[in-house]
């Protein structure tokens, strides 16, 4: 027999998807949308931002989907995420949204990444590692968490494309020519038919969440 720790909670009905940050509303609703679940955004409800006072991308997930599955009263699907440059010590990492905002864009951000990395001489590809890291957390209203997390690796390039959103442009994941910014919606967060391993961090954190929360 299952223990509660291990019992997973299957997501049904109606959902909110706890983001107001468009370019991820976009994917998680891609995400969602061949299980047949209504998704609602944070925005379309009005509700408030809450405090992102966490110290991990899973942490801050936890916040956001607790914040809106309170007031809303429906199951709540919150996304933390960011890039983590290991040549930086791992930043931006959870502060990847405010770098964009100190900047003023995320242009500016991406310049101010490859800036620093130029100054502590990091040209080459494998002095300019990288990855993605997405943390999904589905919170219900009477307080059960289900959390999840994936990561991409890569590196960082010359921003190149003009699709997918943030810092997709000049992040070149391993064993592929294209940036996610040169990348379709398909290509980026598509799920594989054959079960093989998605692409994008958040891509990958949802097929397991699948596994254990849908269908
Ligand atoms: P919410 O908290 O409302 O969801 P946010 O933009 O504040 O929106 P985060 O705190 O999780 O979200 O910050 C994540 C940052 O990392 C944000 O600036 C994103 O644009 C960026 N980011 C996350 N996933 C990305 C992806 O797949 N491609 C490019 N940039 C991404």
């Amino acid at each position: 027999m299952m223990s509660a720790h291990t019992a997973h909670r299957k997501l049904e009905g109606r959902v909110v998807i706890a983001t107001h940050n468009a370019g991820k509303l976009r994917e998680m609703k891609e995400l969602l949308a061949p299980y047949g679940i209504a998704a609602v955004s944070a925005g379309e409800l009005g509700l408030a931002e809450p405090d992102e006072t966490g110290t991990t991308f899973l942490a801050n997930a936890e916040i956001k989907a607790r914040a809106a599955a309170d007031v809303s009263g429906l199951p709540s699907f919150a996304d933390d995420s960011g890039l983590c440059v290991d040549a930086l010590g791992g930043d931006p990492g959870i502060y990847s949204a405010r770098w964009a905002k100190e900047t003023g864009d995320f242009p500016s951000a991406m310049g101010r990444i490859t800036d620093m990395l130029s100054e502590r001489g990091a040209i080459e590809p494998a002095q300019r590692r990288a990855h993605f890291v997405s943390a999904l957390a589905i919170c219900w209203p009477d307080g059960h968490l289900e959390t999840f997390e994936g990561k991409v690796f890569g590196f960082i390039d010359k921003p190149r494309g003009e699709k997918g959103f943030g810092y997709d442009p000049f992040f070149q994941p391993d064993g592929h020519e294209l940036t996610f910014g040169e990348m379709s919606s398909e290509e980026k967060h598509g799920i594989p038919a054959d079960g093989s391993q998605a692409l994008s961090h958040r891509a990958r954190a949802f097929q397991m969440l699948a596994g254990k929360c849908l269908g």
